[in-house]
């Protein structure tokens, strides 16, 4: 029956299909008599209308789609990478004169501005133009960090299938993960194996440039993700994260010195590319002039710069950098920069035009990209955080940008959204209880919930030890404390630590070392007797990774069925009555889907939604949760 299915599947007809085609097209292992896909489509947008939405459909715009012809011969820095290998490109980089951009709208931007929500079909709508107009790119960071479990949890569509959509479309230009060492893109320690297929998977799915950083700067915590990238040939780039301030001379725990002593380390261990993470943009302009300044007299691998604009400081610090000879920058297309996202690209790039450090990117060429994402992101203005200017407490609080823009929603969901301020000035002071620790994922979460449950159990940093005694920490906290995220630099202050533990003991070692492999053979029988009948290796590593998000996926799928075919404007908010849209059925076939008309609810309960598909009248009928 699967092969009949197959057979039968219009993107075989028509020629179309890849070896691909199975890890997101699960009405193939629909064995039963098919309940078809335009059901599961019209209960969706049905459920949407009756109980998420209720008739209040949101404005937006439509986002112009560039006219582009894609010449025969594109190339990018991509075909450098594969013609000269890692090591050979690392060395095209630091030999160039002009200053490397990537644009993170793929990735980070969204992350930290729109809570991570920007889908697939939005992405590949605009991905050939960029191939086109922004070709001599360094890269595009287009997955890893929060974008896998977001994608599957909210977005109900797989990651793996948007870099593998990605990567048909954007041949050229080099694509960037965002990898958190042995969190690979999730928030706990995983088994070394696991780590390990994620990466050759991943690797062997398209992505060229792996950044790798851990949330404590504990470099034995990259070991096995370094070790592996290294196996697949593509360019290692190592991380250390920026934290405090390396003017202000009374912080000293985090020093220059710090900083140039881990650099030359990432060097010693074999890193292609050196990368600075400063997640929450807390590097100021003057300190990124001394910090290049000094790491440029010491390592001679490239280095690649990555901050956050949150204090509108964020363009200034890349100038300065630059000016002392950085290699490579992180900045996103202009609609998705600035505030906690990355500093403006295009800015950047008029900003360098006809100086030494010139880009070579054309300014009209990318405009063009622009004009797209300013009206694609009218879809996602339910997801904008408040924050509406720079703020310079951002170097007070040191909060990323990305847990920034999603800490407000987190303590709202508390029912703490009125002490928001005092959260903030916690989160400060449970930095420096903890010692003054690196802040990222996944310790800025830790840091985070220890705050709000400071906050909401009356704790202080005078009160804890003894308040704190008889309380359950948060999870995350305890894990930190079990040493599971690695160890601090400085240690953990013991006393705390043996409150949160009450009595287990804390490893030393590399986590990694005691968690037992995980078995994926097994885990793919599983997912072949409950929910599809060939899982693949990415099915595999997505539920180890997560289990309930991915198993929920996988039940929302077979509800129903796939979803990035529809426009984000239907996904998010349905149809109103009277509205047409066309959805289009993988290669070739539209569906033209209208809403006629939703009737009151019955007796029992029940709202009747009446369609219309390809001119038939189809009628589905949606209990109402209200
Ligand atoms: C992530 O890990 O998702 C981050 O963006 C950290 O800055
Ligand atoms: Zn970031």
């Amino acid at each position: 029956a699967f092969l009949i299915n197959v057979l039968n599947h219009e993107r075989f007809l028509s020629g179309e299909c890849d070896t691909h085609f199975i890890d997101d097209t699960p009405e193939l292992f629909d064995i039963k008599p098919k309940k078809d896909y335009e059901t599961k489509i019209l209960r969706f947008i049905g459920e949407k209308i009756v109980n998420e939405v209720r008739n209040t459909k949101k404005d937006y715009n439509i986002a112009p789609v560039p006219k582009i012809t894609v010449p025969e011969n594109l190339t990018g820095l991509r075909q450098i990478l594969q013609e000269k290998g890692a090591r050979g490109f690392a060395a095209w980089v630091k030999n160039q004169e002009k200053l490397l951009l990537t644009d993170t709208s793929y990735r980070d931007a969204h992350q930290s501005l729109l809570a991570t929500k920007v889908r697939t079909k939005d992405m590949l709508k605009i991905a050939e133009a960029t191939s086109v107009l922004a070709k001599d790119l360094f890269s595009l960071e287009m997955w890893g960090g929060a974008t896998f479990d977001v994608s599957y949890r909210f977005l109900r569509e797989s990651p793996w299938r948007r870099l593998q959509a990605l990567r048909k479309l954007i041949p050229n230009i080099p694509f960037q993960m965002l990898l958190r060492g042995s969190n690979a893109v999730g928030y706990t320690n995983y088994p070394d194996n696991l780590i390990r297929a994620f990466i050759q998977e991943s690797a062997e799915q398209g992505i060229d440039i792996f950044r790798i950083f851990d949330s404590l700067n504990w470099l034995k915590g990259m070991e096995i993700a370094f070790d592996e990238v290294l196996k697949t040939g593509k360019v290692a780039e190592v991380c250390f994260c920026y934290t405090g301030d390396i003017l202000d001379e009374k912080r000293d725990k985090f020093s220059l010195q710090y900083y140039v002593n881990i650099a030359k380390e990432i060097e010693r261990m074999g890193a292609h590319i050196l990368g600075i993470k400063d997640m929450a943009g807390l590097l100021k302009p003057y300190a990124a002039a001394k910090l290049i300044r000094a790491l440029k007299e010491e390592i001679s691998i490239p280095i690649h710069l990555h901050t956050h604009d949150t204090s509108g400081n964020g363009v200034a610090t890349l100038l300065m950098a630059a000016e002392e000879g950085v290699d490579i920058v992180d900045t996103a297309f202009n609609p998705l920069a600035g505030l906690t996202s990355q500093p403006a690209l295009n800015s950047i790039v008029a900003a360098l035009e006809n100086t030494e450090l010139d880009t070579g990117i054309n300014l009209m060429d990318i405009q063009k990209i622009c004009s797209y994402w300013r009206e694609a992101r009218s879809v996602y203005t339910q997801f904008e955080s408040e924050l509406k200017s720079g703020t310079a407490e951002v170097y007070k609080y040191e909060i990323p940008g990305g847990q920034y823009s999603n800490l407000k929603p987190q303590v709202e969901s508390f029912g703490l959204g009125h002490k928001f301020q005092e959260i903030k000035e916690m989160y400060r002071e449970v930095n420096d209880l903890l010692g003054d620790i690196i802040k990222v994922t996944p310790t800025s979460k830790v840091v985070g919930d220890l705050a709000i449950f400071m906050v909401q159990n009356g704790l202080n940093s005078e009160n804890i030890l003894e308040k704190g005694r008889n309380l359950a920490f948060p999870d995350s906290v305890v894990d930190y404390f079990r040493g599971m995220m690695g160890q601090p630099l400085g240690g953990f202050p013991e006393d705390l630590q043996s409150m949160v533990l009450k009595g287990e003991k804390p490893i030393t070692c590399r986590p990694g070392e005691i968690l037992k492999d995980i078995d994926l053979d097994h885990i793919t029988e599983k997912l072949n007797s409950e929910f599809m009948s060939e899982a693949n290796i990415r099915n595999a590593i997505s539920y180890a990774l997560y289990p309930k998000v991915y198993s929920d996926y996988l039940q929302s799928l077979s509800e129903y069925g796939h979803l990035y075919n529809l426009e984000s404007h239907v996904f998010f908010y349905g149809l109103r009555e009277g509205e047409t849209c066309e959805i289009d059925l993988d290669e070739g076939k539209v569906m033209i889907l209208k809403l006629v008309e939703v009737h009151a609810v019955d007796e029992e309960g029940y709202k009747n939604v009446v369609f219309e598909v390809n001119g038939n009248r189809r009628e589905m009928k949606i209990f109402d949760k209200n």
